[in-house]
């Protein structure tokens, strides 16, 4: 039997957010890919502090993508989204003129100390048990991420339909899988209530395409808003989000 090498190797865990906006834009663009699935923190045989996977990423992150036809080899995820929709031509995600993709790049800049810190406030303490967080960051997560979250409810989506124009882009993508983990519908984890603008945009998003199989991880462990998830529930949420997103490329391969 011979096996065909996919092009594009992505080392992750579709629970990780960063990860998700990766498999998310691939699935989009039904562009078929391995995915290696990795476990965050782990200094085991599939874990990102690994030797092994060190060597490849210093940093010990994921999402990790291997381009084996172009020899490129990068770590962190908007980077990977801007290179693949640059190396595609795929100017409906993020155009190529100036005016448009700075502001995409402003938001995706701004998105690592502000809306990222919805993992951090409110997924990590629940999910990664590794972790340890004192009150006092976790008080200041919540404060930064509200903060973030008040700017793109009044500064950004009160301007256009999605974050950086009337259509969507990659910082959607990018925003939501940090934003929409917490919705009823996942972990329950906040109250998007006072915040209309951004409840609309959620909403948009969700009905993009492969949003569902992108999720299926979230939907497996459901609302943690009560009692954290165990571990057996974790790892079963990420082998069928892996199912799930294996399933949808086999019928474009
Ligand atoms: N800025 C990075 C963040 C990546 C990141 O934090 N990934 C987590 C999983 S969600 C990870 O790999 N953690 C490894 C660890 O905790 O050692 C990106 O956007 O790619």
């Amino acid at each position: 039997m011979t096996t065909i090498q996919s092009a594009l190797t992505l080392y992750g865990s579709p629970l990780s957010q960063p990860v998700r906006a990766v498999i998310w834009l691939l699935l989009l663009k039904k562009i078929p890919f391995e995915l290696i699935l990795m476990n965050p923190g782990s200094k085991g045989e599939i874990g990102t502090r690994n030797p092994n996977f060190l060597k490849k990423n210093p940093n010990g992150t994921i999402p990790f993508l291997e381009d084996n036809a172009n020899d490129v080899a990068m770590a962190e995820a908007h980077a990977i989204l801007v290179y693949l929709c640059r190396k595609n031509a795929w100017f409906d995600l993020y155009p190529s003129e100036p005016a448009k993709y700075t502001k995409i790049d402003w938001y995706l800049h701004a998105h690592h100390r502000g809306i990222r810190e919805a993992s951090l406030a409110f997924f990590a303490p629940n999910v990664r048990k590794d972790l340890v967080f004192s009150e006092t960051f976790l008080d200041n997560a919540k404060k930064m991420f509200r903060r973030s979250l008040q700017s793109l409810e009044q500064g950004w989506l009160d301007q256009s339909r999605f974050i950086a124009g009337d259509s969507r882009s990659i910082c959607d993508l990018a925003a939501y899988v940090e934003i929409g983990q917490l919705r009823p519908q996942f972990t329950n984890l906040f109250d998007f209530e006072p915040f209309p603008n951004v409840k609309r945009w959620l909403d948009d998003m969700a009905a993009t395409d492969s949003h569902d199989e992108a999720h299926t991880s979230l939907t497996v462990l459901g609302d943690i808003s009560v009692k954290a998830p165990g571990i057996n529930t974790i790892k079963e949420a990420n082998k069928r989000g892996y199912r799930a997103v294996m399933k949808l490329q086999s019928c474009y391969r």
